[in-house]
């Protein structure tokens, strides 16, 4: 890319606005009110070790002040960044039992908002990857500011999801349904530059599976039993694992290099630890826009009904051929679905 030829965020976001006359540029404003608060969550993450921002909620720093941990920052900045922009109802955070409609003093507008303020927010203290992810529907309600039908919306409805990775580099990812783009923030002068545009899954891809695989003695025979063909020599073997335990950092590397991420139902977690809204849809939006595949085990994750804010679900996604292996091996093995499959969640909240 040359220095003369730099494709923001913002210019991407209004070249694609011009593509939709009828566009109200609500939707431009809200991404960019997004990548503003992403740009305050990496300033912040970045100081992390430095200041006493790891502390916890009670903490004072050397300052005196009262020192926030980075989850709850995060959570506060996005809705702070969000809430009078008179672009959505409500927001609906991980981080929140309820749904969180726009406050009366504010104009409310047409969309919905839903979001993990920082996941994977637990390798904070180890220097790992984190993330945003959010996810972004249509009010579907007469309730003027929002209600749970509005959050509760299958992932294929969604108008555009993404991710911001702390990593290495902050990078923004996001679609809207035409494709998916990649923004790097180059800091020198604080913006989001196109650094990775269509991005698509490799096919082929690198044999790659991702699994935490200490929780092998709660999963399902079919379970153990897909990794260990993967681990072995034969025609569906050869895989090499990589997992981070970061899910934003997991699918940014199967997005790039393809492979397989996986967060199965088991005994102890029948349907996985992930969560539908904020975490599994809006990644399987992402990864089906960038020619992969993504299920709970059985059904397209796109397709699941949620039935709680904080429903959990069976996650499979990546490569198509890998994912569509697994599924195939998963509900035709013994007959049975993993635990949990297509169970959408079962409504179960925190
Ligand atoms: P969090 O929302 O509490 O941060 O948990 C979600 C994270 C994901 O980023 C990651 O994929 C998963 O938890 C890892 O879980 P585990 O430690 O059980 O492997
Ligand atoms: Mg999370």
């Amino acid at each position: 890319m040359s220095e003369y030829s730099v494709v923001t965020l913002s210019r991407h976001i209004i070249e694609e606005q011009r593509l939709h006359p009828d566009a109200t540029g609500a939707f431009t404003s809200l991404l960019m009110e997004i990548a503003l608060a992403a740009k305050m969550i990496s300033r912040q993450v970045n100081k992390a070790g430095i200041t006493d921002i790891l502390g916890g909620i009670d903490d004072q720093n050397v300052h005196g002040e009262e020192v926030q941990k980075l989850d709850v920052y995060a959570d506060r900045v996005l809705f702070k960044a969000l809430d009078h922009t008179g672009t959505l109802c409500c927001l609906a955070s991980e981080e929140h039992e309820s749904f969180l409609p726009i406050p009366d003093k504010f104009p409310a507008g047409d969309y919905v908002l839903l979001y993990d303020p920082l996941d994977g927010s637990s390798n904070i203290d180890v220097n790992v990857s984190i993330g945003t992810i959010f996810s972004i529907h249509r009010k579907v309600s007469s309730a003027e500011r929002g209600s749970l039908e509005d959050c509760l919306q299958p992932g294929r409805r969604q108008l555009a999801a993404g991710y911001v990775i702390y990593g290495s580099s902050t990078m923004l990812v996001y679609t809207s349904g035409t494709g998916v783009f990649g923004f790097t923030l180059d800091p020198s002068i604080g913006e989001f530059v196109l650094s990775h545009p269509n991005m698509r899954i490799p096919e082929p891809s690198a044999k790659v599976y991702s699994v935490n695989e200490g929780n092998w003695s709660a999963w399902s025979a079919e379970q153990r039993q897909l990794v260990e063909e993967m681990r072995g020599e034969g025609e569906h073997g050869g895989f090499s694992g990589r997992y981070i335990g970061s899910l934003v950092a997991d699918i940014h590397r199967t997005l790039l290099r393809g492979g397989i991420f996986m967060y199965p139902g088991d005994a102890r977690m029948p349907n996985g630890k992930l969560r539908l809204l904020y975490e599994a849809s809006p990644m399987a939006f992402i990864v089906e826009q960038a020619g992969g595949r993504a299920s709970d085990g059985a059904t397209r994750l796109l397709d699941v009904q949620p039935r709680g804010l904080h429903d959990r679900i069976p996650v499979f996604m990546g490569t198509s051929t890998f994912v569509d292996r697994a599924v195939g091996h998963l509900t035709a093995t013994l007959g049975s679905p993993p635990v949990g499959a297509g169970a959408g969640g079962s409504g179960e909240s925190r």
